[in-house]
């Protein structure tokens, strides 16, 4: 009997299962692609999933999940938009026994007990990632960033910005001289840079640009180029999430580096939950997706075009 019968059961159970997932909202190019991702790997495992878009809004967020409770799911997935003020939601949830796993973004270590698993990168890693490459590019050349951050509050924001500092802790002709939030979206980059251009006199002094994402990256390109700057050559640019359009400013010779995060977590985030159901096996607390750097050295024209089929 019974590795096929146990095959056929568990494909049963997956069939039946029903997930909400509380999504942020579509602020970045790379969001829009998980959302897209999510729904195609939940096709493929025949599980119904129920998507709630906050809007950038936490308070959305948590009436979604209030939702998903009252409606009984199977599980919740969450990408938290903030890391602190999901307690007592969560508990909702626990109470329910309905599993939340989070996806992409953390709460505070406080909440761990309150979730059975999160899908995310190691985001200080990536921040880290991204600040090693600026100072081999540089050398022992002074080199003075401006940085553009992510959402406040978000764990990737805090994260992310702490693994550049890291970075460029050791390499002290590295600057950090100006550093704001773009809340991940390519026209508050754009916005935000061009204060930084001016409060730099024109810009000559800004030798590189970190965004921690890739759509505030392309948002300040467009910035630099109309403020006559050079991106890609007179100043650097680094940022994260490897979207289809920064290689393709990497392969027009206005972007230099990013490092990549997959915007498929809805798929070992479901595995996980349908052999927690159907098994009852749980997973460990936290699932690691890969970082890897890319620099316009990297046929991005190629990578371009293989980045279709992943959402975007
Ligand atoms: O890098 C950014 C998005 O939470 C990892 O959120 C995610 C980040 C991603 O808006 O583009």
């Amino acid at each position: 009997a019974t590795a096929l019968a146990a095959g056929v059961a568990v494909s049963a159970q997956a069939a039946d299962l029903t997930v909400g997932f509380s999504q942020i909202g579509s602020e970045s190019g790379w969001r829009a692609a998980e959302t897209t991702v999510s729904k195609a790997e939940a096709k493929k495992r025949n599980v119904t999933l129920k998507i709630a878009d906050a809007q950038q809004k936490q308070e959305n967020q948590i009436k979604a999940i209030r939702s998903f409770i009252a409606q009984g799911v199977d599980a919740i997935f969450l990408a938290p938009v903030v890391a602190t003020g999901w307690d007592s939601v969560l508990k909702e949830a626990k109470e329910a026994k309905i599993p939340v796993v989070l996806l992409d973004r953390d709460i505070d270590p406080s909440g761990k007990d309150l979730y059975l698993t999160a899908v995310t990168s190691d985001s200080v890693h990536e921040g880290k990632v991204a600040g090693d490459w600026l100072a081999k590019q540089v050398g022992g050349k002074p080199c003075n960033v401006v940085e553009l951050q992510g959402t406040v509050g978000a764990s990737v924001a805090t994260n992310r910005k702490k693994g550049f500092d890291t970075a460029i802790a050791s390499h002290p002709n590295i600057k950090l001289v100006r550093s704001q939030t773009g809340d991940f979206t390519r026209s508050k980059g754009k916005e935000v840079m061009e204060s930084f251009i001016k409060a730099e006199g024109g810009g000559s002094s800004i030798c590189a640009v970190y965004a921690h994402n890739d759509d505030m990256m392309i948002g300040a390109i467009q910035a630099m180029k109309e403020a006559g700057l050079k991106p890609g050559k007179d100043v650097l640019t680094v940022s994260i999430d490897a979207v289809p359009d920064i290689f393709k400013a990497m392969a027009a010779g206005e972007a230099n580096a990013t490092v990549e995060l997959t915007p498929n977590m809805a798929g070992p985030a479901l595995d996980a939950i349908i052999d927690y159901k159907a098994n009852n096996k749980t997973p460990p607390k936290w699932i690691q997706t890969d970082s890897k750097l890319f620099t316009a050295a990297d046929e991005p024209m190629k990578v371009y075009e293989s980045k279709k089929d992943l959402g975007y």
